[in-house]
C-alpha cells in the first residue's frame, strides 16, 4: 500500500473502474496504438505522465515515439515545426498562450491531438486528457481550447518551521520539521503532480507569520534545500514562492532598521533576493504579511503600505519576482467603542493607495471585509482600486468551516465570490475578471488560497475535504466552472463512478455548507465561535476582545449597523451595492445581520420574527446533517471500505458539534431575548 493516497490520480482504483470501463478500455485500445512525440519537448515527465496513466490504468503499454503515423495520441507545442500547419492553423497558434492548449480529435488521421502553448500547457492537456478519459467521455468528439483565467493560480500553506500547520486540520508541515526543510523526493514528486493536475501553478510554503526560525528561510542556510525543493516543483510548472518577515533586515541582517525607505535595508533586500535567485532562477517571489496581527510592516516606521510594498516590489523586478502583499491588515481594538468597524479596515488603508504599487506588487485580499467567515459580503476592494493588480484570497482549510471534521464543501461559496458582480462601471465586472487583470487591464494577477493539506494519508483529514483542493484549483483555472460538476468530477475520479454513489455524494457536497452555515451562524453574523480554536460555538467567546468582531446582542437587538448611515462600510461599495446593503428590503437576507442591528421581533420575508428564523435554520440544518449522516450510510458499499469508515468517524463528531451549535445558539438567543420557540421546540 501506498504511504499516502494519490486521491484523483490513483489510477488503479477499482472503484472508479466499474460499469462501462471494460468496453471503454478495448475501445482505446483499438484506437490508439502509439504515442507520437513532437521532439520539441524536452521534458521529461510528460510523456511519463500519459505513459504511466495508460499503464495503470488500462493495464496496457502504448510506445511513444517521434513517428507520425495514425491511431496516435500526438503530443506537441504549437510554436514548433512537428505540427506546424498540419493540424493547427496558424490562427489557433496565435491564440495559445503559454500554458493553453487544444485537445482535438483529428478524423483523418484517427488520432487526438494535445498542443500546448508551451511546455506547460502541453502538460495542462494531458492531465485534462487523463481527467475526461477517467470520466470516459466520448474522445472522438473533443475539440477544445483552454487557456487559465488566471495568471497566478496559488496556494499558500501556513506551515510553521517546527512542523506545526498553523489553522491546519490533515497532521503535520508537508515541508518542515525540527527547523529543518524535509525533502520527500516521493511524496513531493506526488505534491507536484496534484497540483499541476488541477492547474495550481504556485506555491508559498511557510506562514505568513514569519516566526521564530522562519525569518532565517531565506538566508544561505536554508537555500540548498530550497533548490531542491524548487526543481521538483519546477518540473510541472510550479513556482515557489515564500512568505518573508518585514523585520528581516533587524532579525536575520543584523541592521539597526527595517525602515523601507532606508537604504541600508533596501541593499540587504536586493542582495538577499540576488542570492535567492542564484540558485533559484525561476523563484516566484515574496508575500508579506506586514502590519497585521502583531507581525511588524511600514507603519513600524511612519511609512506606508506603498512604501514597504515597493521596497521589495524593486527588489524583485530584475528577476521577474513578484511581491504579494496581503490586505489584511486592522487595528486591535477597544471593544467598547462602537465606532470602530474592522470591517472598513482593508478599504480605509488601501484604497488612497490606488495606483502608488510598482508594476510587480500585487494586493492580496481575503474575500471578505473581514476574516473567512461562513458568509461575509465580497470585499468592497475588488471593482475599486482600478490601478492595482490584485489577488483574490480564499481559505481551503476549514478554520471557521468545520476543521475537516464537518463536512463543508465550498464550491458554492467560492462561485458567489467569483462571480460578483462588483458593478465597477456599470454592471458585468466579475470579481473573476478583476482579479485576472482584464477588467482593467492590469499586468498580473490572480487568485491564492491557504492550503488545507498536511502530511495526512489522505493528504486533507477528512476524504471529503479533498473535493475542496480539487475544486479550488478548477475554479482557479476557469471561474466559469459549475461547483457541482467539478464536485461530480473529483467524486468520479476519486470516489466512486457508480452513478447512484456520485449523485448522492455531489449531493451531500453540494448542500453542506449551506447546512454548515445554518447550524452555526445564519444571516451574516459569523464570530460566535470558540475563540482560539475557532470549532464549535462560544456566543460570546469575541464579544469583549481586542479582535473588532462584535454583534453587540442585547436583550432587544443584534447586529452591527454597517450602512451608510451607521460605520460606513456599505459606503466602501460601488452605488448599486451600497444601495442593496443600506436598503433593508433589498439586503440579502444571508447578510442581513452583517449589516444591519434588528430587533429579534424584526418580520423576515418569510413573514415570520428574526429569532424564530434563528431558532428554526438551527433546527432544521440539524436535521438535514443528521440525514447528511444517513446518505453517508448508504454508501457503505459503494465505496472502498476504509474511506467509508473514516468519513463514517467524521459525520459522527459532526453530529455532535452540530447538535452543540443548535442548542448554545437557541438557548442564547432564548435567554437574552426571553422569546420561545413558537413551535415548542426544547431551549435551554
Ligand atoms: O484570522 C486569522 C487566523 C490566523 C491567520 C490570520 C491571517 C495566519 O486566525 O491564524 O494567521 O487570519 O490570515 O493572517
Amino acid at each position: 500500500m501506498n504511504r499516502y493516497s494519490l486521491c484523483w490520480l490513483d489510477y488503479d482504483n477499482s472503484y472508479c473502474k466499474t460499469k462501462g470501463y471494460a468496453a471503454f478500455k478495448d475501445q482505446f485500445v483499438r484506437d490508439f496504438r502509439h504515442i507520437s512525440v513532437d521532439p520539441a519537448v524536452t521534458n521529461p515527465i510528460l510523456i511519463k505522465e500519459l505513459s504511466q496513466f495508460i499503464t495503470e490504468y488500462f493495464h496496457v503499454t502504448i510506445p511513444a515515439s517521434e513517428q507520425e503515423d495514425e491511431h496516435a495520441i500526438i503530443c506537441g507545442i504549437a510554436t514548433s515545426s512537428f505540427l506546424a500547419n498540419k493540424y493547427v492553423t496558424q490562427d489557433e497558434i496565435r491564440q495559445l498562450g503559454s500554458e493553453s492548449f487544444i485537445i482535438k480529435y483529428i478524423e483523418e488521421k484517427k488520432s487526438i491531438l494535445l498542443v500546448g502553448g508551451s511546455e506547460s500547457g502541453l502538460l495542462y492537456s494531458l492531465f485534462t486528457f487523463i481527467a475526461m478519459i477517467q470520466k470516459r467521455i466520448d474522445y472522438k468528439k473533443i475539440n477544445i481550447h483552454e487557456s487559465p483565467s488566471n495568471p497566478l493560480r496559488l496556494l499558500n500553506h501556513w506551515d510553521n518551521l517546527d512542523g506545526s500547520v498553523e489553522r491546519g486540520y490533515a497532521g503535520a508541515s508537508l515541508f518542515f520539521k525540527n527547523n529543518q526543510i524535509m525533502i520527500d523526493h516521493e511524496r513531493h514528486h506526488d505534491y507536484a503532480r496534484l497540483l499541476a493536475s488541477i492547474g495550481i501553478n504556485g506555491t508559498v510554503i511557510n506562514n505568513v507569520n514569519v516566526k521564530e526560525k522562519a525569518p532565517y528561510l531565506i538566508t544561505n542556510e536554508y537555500l540548498n534545500e530550497l533548490a531542491e525543493l524548487a526543481s521538483i516543483l519546477r518540473a510541472y510548472n510550479i513556482r515557489l514562492f515564500l512568505s518573508v518577515n518585514f523585520m528581516s533586515p533587524v532579525i536575520v541582517g543584523g541592521l539597526d532598521t527595517a525602515d523601507p525607505l532606508d537604504t541600508k535595508v533596501q541593499s540587504w533586500w536586493q542582495e538577499r533576493v540576488s542570492c535567492i535567485y542564484d540558485m533559484i532562477p525561476d523563484f516566484g517571489g515574496f508575500l508579506v504579511k506586514a502590519d497585521s496581527e502583531y507581525n511588524p510592516g511600514p507603519h513600524t516606521y511612519g511609512r506606508s503600505q506603498a512604501d514597504g510594498a515597493n521596497m521589495l516590489g524593486r527588489a524583485l523586478k530584475p528577476y521577474k519576482g513578484v511581491l504579494i502583499w496581503r490586505a489584511f491588515v486592522y487595528k486591535l481594538q477597544d471593544w467598547r467603542e462602537p465606532s470602530i468597524d474592522r470591517a472598513r479596515a482593508a478599504y480605509d488603508i488601501f484604497f488612497p493607495l490606488d495606483g502608488q504599487f510598482e508594476d510587480n506588487v500585487i494586493l492580496q485580499i481575503k474575500n471578505g471585509p473581514m476574516d473567512f467567515q461562513v458568509r461575509e459580503p465580497v470585499s468592497p476592494l475588488f471593482g475599486k482600486m482600478e490601478w492595482t493588480n490584485q489577488i483574490l484570497e480564499l481559505q481551503v482549510t476549514q478554520e471557521y468551516t468545520g476543521h475537516q471534521i464537518d463536512l463543508c464543501y465550498l464550491g458554492p461559496q467560492w462561485k458567489e465570490i467569483v462571480g460578483f458582480d462588483t458593478h465597477a462601471k456599470g454592471t458585468q465586472a466579475y470579481v473573476s475578471s478583476i482579479i485576472n487583470g482584464s477588467f482593467y487591464n492590469r499586468p498580473i494577477g490572480g487568485i491564492a488560497a491557504v492550503s488545507n493539506l498536511g502530511d495526512d494519508y489522505n493528504w486533507t483529514g477528512h476524504w471529503l475535504a479533498q473535493a475542496n483542493w480539487y475544486a479550488y484549483g478548477r475554479l482557479a483555472w476557469d471561474p466559469n466552472l459549475a461547483s457541482a460538476d467539478i464536485a461530480e468530477e473529483w467524486v468520479r475520479r476519486t470516489m466512486s463512478d457508480d452513478q447512484d454513489a456520485t449523485h448522492s455524494i455531489v449531493d451531500m457536497l453540494e448542500k453542506s455548507w449551506s447546512i454548515y452555515e445554518r447550524y452555526t451562524t445564519p444571516f451574516g453574523l459569523g464570530w460566535m465561535v470558540t475563540p482560539g480554536t475557532h470549532y464549535g460555538p462560544s456566543p460570546e467567546g469575541y464579544e469583549y476582545s481586542i479582535w473588532g468582531t462584535y454583534h453587540r446582542a442585547n436583550h432587544k437587538e443584534i447586529g452591527v449597523d454597517r450602512t451608510s448611515s451607521g460605520t460606513g462600510f456599505s459606503a466602501q461599495y460601488h452605488d448599486y451595492w451600497t444601495k442593496q446593503y443600506d436598503n433593508l428590503d433589498s439586503c440579502p437576507e444571508n447578510l442581513v445581520l452583517f449589516f444591519h442591528r434588528l430587533a429579534y421581533t424584526y418580520p423576515m420575508k418569510n413573514g415570520k420574527t428574526l429569532i424564530q428564523n434563528i431558532y428554526d435554520a438551527h433546527f432544521q440544518a440539524y436535521e438535514e446533517m443528521r440525514a447528511m449522516q444517513r446518505q453517508w450510510s448508504d454508501m457503505r458499499l459503494k465505496i472502498d471500505p476504509k474511506i467509508f469508515a473514516e468519513v463514517e468517524e467524521r459525520f459522527t463528531r459532526q453530529e455532535e458539534n452540530a447538535r452543540q451549535w443548535r442548542d448554545v445558539i437557541n438557548s442564547f438567543f432564548y435567554r437574552k431575548s426571553g422569546i420561545g420557540d413558537e413551535q415548542g421546540r426544547q431551549l435551554y
